[in-house]
């Protein structure tokens, strides 16, 4: 049944090689399921899931500091409404197409299935690129882009929020564009400011909930993350927040990356430089490089795209976080990660990890997190701000780190419980794969031939 599907994609979309990907990982993980149901067949239940209930293709017009008029084009992919209303974040990237924005619709899908929380799924964004632009050309896309999304989104329908190339600033001029056009305050995006309409702790959550799914993963064999050496790849909010909860939590973390190049600081990352890391990124919006003018003894390495493995995943290191962009992981890296005794695989990312590697690992008797269980925290934080949203009241700081730490040792155990049901003891990735392909077909299933 698996197989038919995948030739039914292949021929539809031939180009969407980042989706197949995805759609094949999962498929393949997802076989006993669709063993013990032969009915999903006559149902239809591969045909609908990979298939998006809408796709919304936009122009984006703006116009630049120079007065240049320029087009980009905005996304919106709303993949399954079967357990909530469509959540899920936005990314401004060249890159950005429909291949990519489907497979982090579908991947968000599970995710969001995993969380418990009544979220469906869905991706979405531009093919614009904010780095090197100005405050106001940002402003301007951004509006511009809102103009166009805002007819399709709502609080009852699609709630979206940052991503990769989206963050504060972005969803800031995004928000107060759409309530302008509206004349409504609602929760209709999430990771907005504290002093309107936030939550405490969504800045944090994707990198805390990945600090404490990896916590985790080690307290079930018996150790912690105490004296671990950590290799993060990213410099942004994911890479930023993942390497700060591992520290508190006493992990030495070595490196951050930026799509130019990477750091390797020998002695450790610690907070305060972490902090000069966060001003350097958040505030200066610098490049990594700028780190070792700041921290001598540690080293600088420049992005070389003819290489077929990255130097970052060299070092020897006892766990690995990926928190930059897909398929980061190549085939060479997992081989060097895993000959240099790596014990943990923690995917900060959306598909860091390339088939090729994930294979590697799965043959390894290391632990492996797929970014869908790992990186869960951060649109479960987005779930709770809705429902603070709803109630026009804001938890403390306290409350929901605990609410979110609660959610990432469920999806941990999640994991473990179906991975162990499903004849896949401590295989995380078919465990948080079956988990939520199971919540999202038992709704659609109840909910009749919609
Ligand atoms: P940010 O934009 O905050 O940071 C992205 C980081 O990745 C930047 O440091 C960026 O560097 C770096 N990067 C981009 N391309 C490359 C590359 N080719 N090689 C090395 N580094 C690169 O995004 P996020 O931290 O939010 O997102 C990171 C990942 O996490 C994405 O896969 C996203 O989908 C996923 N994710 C994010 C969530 C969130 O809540 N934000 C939730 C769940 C998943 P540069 O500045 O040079 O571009
Ligand atoms: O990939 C993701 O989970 C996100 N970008 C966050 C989505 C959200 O709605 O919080």
């Amino acid at each position: 049944m698996s197989d038919n599907i995948l030739k039914l994609i292949l021929a539809k979309d031939p180009d969407e090689k980042e989706y197949h990907q995805a759609v094949k990982e999962f498929l393949e993980t997802v076989k006993p399921v669709l063993e013990r149901n032969p009915e999903y067949r006559q149902l239809g239940v591969l045909e609908r899931v990979t298939e998006p209930e809408r796709t919304i293709t936009f122009r984006v017009p703006w116009m630049d500091d120079e007065r240049q008029v320029r087009v980009n084009r905005g996304f919106r992919i709303e993949m399954n409404s079967a357990i909530g209303p469509f959540k899920g974040g936005l990314r401004f990237h060249p890159s950005v197409n429909n291949s990519i924005l489907k497979f982090l619709a579908f991947e968000q899908v599970f995710k969001n299935a995993l969380t418990t929380l009544p979220m469906g799924g869905a991706q979405g964004g531009s093919d614009f690129e904010p780095k090197g632009k100005s405050e106001d050309e940002v402003m301007r896309f951004c509006q511009s882009f809102m103009t166009e999304l805002s007819r399709h989104i709502g609080q009852d329908t699609d709630i979206p929020d940052g991503g990769l190339g989206v963050g504060a600033r972005e969803i800031g001029y995004l928000f107060g564009m759409y309530k302008k056009q509206r004349n409504e305050f609602t929760g209709v995006l999430t990771g907005k400011g504290l002093q309107w309409g936030g939550s405490y702790i969504r800045p944090q959550a994707t990198g805390y909930g990945v600090g404490y799914f990896a916590a985790e993963m080690m307290a079930a064999r018996n150790d912690s993350l105490a004296g671990k050496t950590c290799l993060i790849s990213g410099s942004g909010n994911v890479a930023q927040h993942a390497a700060e909860k591992i520290i508190e939590l006493g992990g030495n973390v070595l490196t951050f990356s930026d799509s130019s190049g990477y750091i390797y600081d020998p002695e450790g990352i610690d907070k305060a430089k972490l902090a000069f890391v966060k001003r350097l990124k958040n505030i200066k919006r610098g490049r990594i490089q700028e780190y070792i003018d700041k921290y001598s003894d540690t080293t600088y390495t420049e992005s070389d795209s003819s290489l077929d493995y990255n130097p970052l995943w060299t070092h020897r290191a006892d766990c690995a976080f990926p928190c930059a962009m897909e398929n980061e992981i190549r085939e060479n890296d997992a081989y060097n990660l895993i000959n240099n005794g790596i014990k943990m695989v923690c995917e900060g990312a959306d598909m860091p990890s390339s088939p090729e590697a994930i294979k590697i690992f799965m043959d390894k008797p290391i632990l492996f997190a797929p970014g869908k269980a790992a990186n869960a925290g951060g649109v479960a934080v987005s779930g709770l701000e809705m429902a603070q949203n709803r109630m026009l009241l804001n938890w403390s700081a306290e409350e929901v780190d605990q609410r979110l730490r609660t959610i990432m040792k469920s999806i941990h155990r999640t994991c473990l419980d179906v991975a162990e049901e499903y004849g896949e003891p401590g295989n995380y990735l078919a465990g948080a794969n079956i988990a939520g392909f199971v919540r999202v077909v038992n709704a659609m299933l109840d909910q009749g031939l919609v």
